[in-house]
């Protein structure tokens, strides 16, 4: 018989076309509607400067923590499956999306493959992942035995603004 474990997880929402609060506040209902799912807890939503490819519309960045007995890669499939009905289209790399759903971490473990890389390879580099991270699990370990709050205090926090409603 399978054994179901209860794994905790970490998800990065990005969007920068369309309506991207209302997109948002959608793939996190889709989220919570996960079979073996449930989301935890929800950081609140920061207006971003774009990153990488800088000629694109700011993005609406939040993270959230979720429980789950899914698979990494069977919680990948769902998260892909989420972005399709947002009508995610993939061209530009690093470019504009109308959503991005990214695994950031999976209980900690340590996962190659060619689909997915846990812990995400950059998150720690960007401040529109580690602010959010660090205001609802500032004590979360990430990479290199550091907490969210301490790789956001090493990064440049000028293009993340909490956003206000
Ligand atoms: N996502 C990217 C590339 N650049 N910049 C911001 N501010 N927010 C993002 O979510 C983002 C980005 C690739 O996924
Ligand atoms: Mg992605
Ligand atoms: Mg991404």
């Amino acid at each position: 018989m399978k054994k179901y474990i209860i794994n905790q997880a970490i998800i990065a929402l990005g969007s920068n076309i369309g309506d991207s609060v209302e997109t948002l506040n959608q793939a996190l209902k889709n989220i919570s509607c996960l079979p073996q799912t449930k989301l935890i807890q929800v950081s609140s939503f920061y207006e971003t400067i774009p990153i990488g490819y800088t000629e694109q519309p700011n993005f609406i960045n939040a993270v959230c923590e979720i429980e789950t007995t899914l698979e990494p890669n069977e919680l990948l499939q769902q998260l892909q499956h989420i972005e399709l009905k947002h009508k995610r289209v993939r061209n530009i790399k690093n470019g504009p999306r109308t959503l991005d759903l990214d695994i950031i971490d999976f209980a900690h473990q340590t996962i190659d493959t060619e689909n997915l890389t846990i812990p995400h390879p950059r998150a720690h580099e960007r401040a529109f992942v580690m602010i959010p991270l660090a205001e609802i699990l500032p004590h979360y370990i990430f990479k290199n035995n550091q907490t969210a709050e301490e790789w956001k205090n090493q990064l440049n926090q000028d293009g993340v603004q909490l956003l206000s409603i």
